[in-house]
């Protein structure tokens, strides 16, 4: 998989994506991480990439003549092909405006060859950029950011641990939380699985006691289909104080029903 990111910063990245499993996967060669520094592509002597916006107001525009250039001196494949699929690529703009990025569409990322991010700064960047450059323009989330680089890192980070290799189980990509869609009656999940559709239960490690607070016990017996049991109803608590939007989409078994009927009175009990 290669990752091309289209920036004013290139050292930016000199950082994020030099530890744990990213550096792993470049060093393995699982994945390359190429930077592209925009100002390489203009051509006049200050090397400008910004400029007024039409129709007045604030800020600054990146300017679309160094941005088209330096996209296509990539030799990515035509807009056409890419959008239906046909090239195994794609160009995305990391812009506010954009929809969401989430563990789909990673998912989705991570089953292409190559992704070319083109990061904002300023105000903004020229519409045509989303219009005729780029087939997508992605936001990380709702807060405003100063510009795209922190959304480019975020989204090497999250599509290459999808990729088969990058962990060092490479099971466990697939159990966490937000791949979700575990549907009910489908098994819930083991002792060392973490729960589809519903944020991660809590974990323990030695010591068993820590400044008087201690492990549950329970996880201590070893009976382990308590041990799921009591996985599956701390990850529905958490799920139901932290994110109980994931509640509503998720398909709940009748054991997952009852459990989280008896959280709800619990939780309206003063
Ligand atoms: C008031 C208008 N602002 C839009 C919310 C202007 C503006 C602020 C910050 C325009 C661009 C930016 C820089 N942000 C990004 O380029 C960006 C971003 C973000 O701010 N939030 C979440 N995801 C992303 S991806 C790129």
């Amino acid at each position: 998989m290669k990752f091309e990111i289209v920036t004013i910063f290139p050292d930016f990245f000199r950082g994020p994506l030099d530890y744990g499993i990213v550096r792993r996967a470049r060093e393995t060669g699982l994945i390359e991480v190429s930077l592209q520094d925009l100002r390489n592509f203009t051509t006049d002597k200050h090397r400008t990439v910004d400029d007024r916006p039409f129709g007045g107001g604030e800020g600054m525009v990146l300017k679309p003549e160094p941005l088209f250039k330096c996209v296509e001196s990539l030799g990515v494949a035509d807009r056409e092909e890419r959008l239906s699929g046909r090239a195994n690529e794609t160009v995305i703009l990391l812009s506010p405006q954009g929809r969401m990025f989430t563990q789909a569409l990673a998912r989705e990322l991570a089953s292409l060859e190559r992704v070319v991010m083109i990061c904002g700064r300023y105000e903004g960047v020229d519409e045509r950029v989303a219009e005729a450059l780029a087939d997508r323009e992605v936001s990380i989330g709702e807060y405003v950011l100063s510009g795209g680089e922190l959304g480019a890192a975020i989204i090497v980070d999250t599509v290459t641990r999808l990729l088969p290799g990058a962990l060092g189980n490479e099971a466990s990509a697939q159990q966490e939380s937000f791949t979700a869609g575990v549907k009910a009656g489908t098994e819930g999940p083991d002792s060392t699985c973490a729960s589809g559709g519903l944020l991660d239960y809590p974990h323990y490690t030695r010591p068993a006691e820590f400044r008087g607070m201690a492990v549950p016990e329970l996880l201590i017996g070893g009976n382990h289909e308590q041990i799921r049991k009591w996985r599956r109803r701390k990850a529905l608590e958490k799920t139901l104080r932290n994110r109980p939007d994931l509640l509503d989409r998720e398909t709940l078994s009748e054991a997952d029903r009852k459990l989280l009927a008896e959280l709800v009175t619990q939780k309206e009990k003063p």
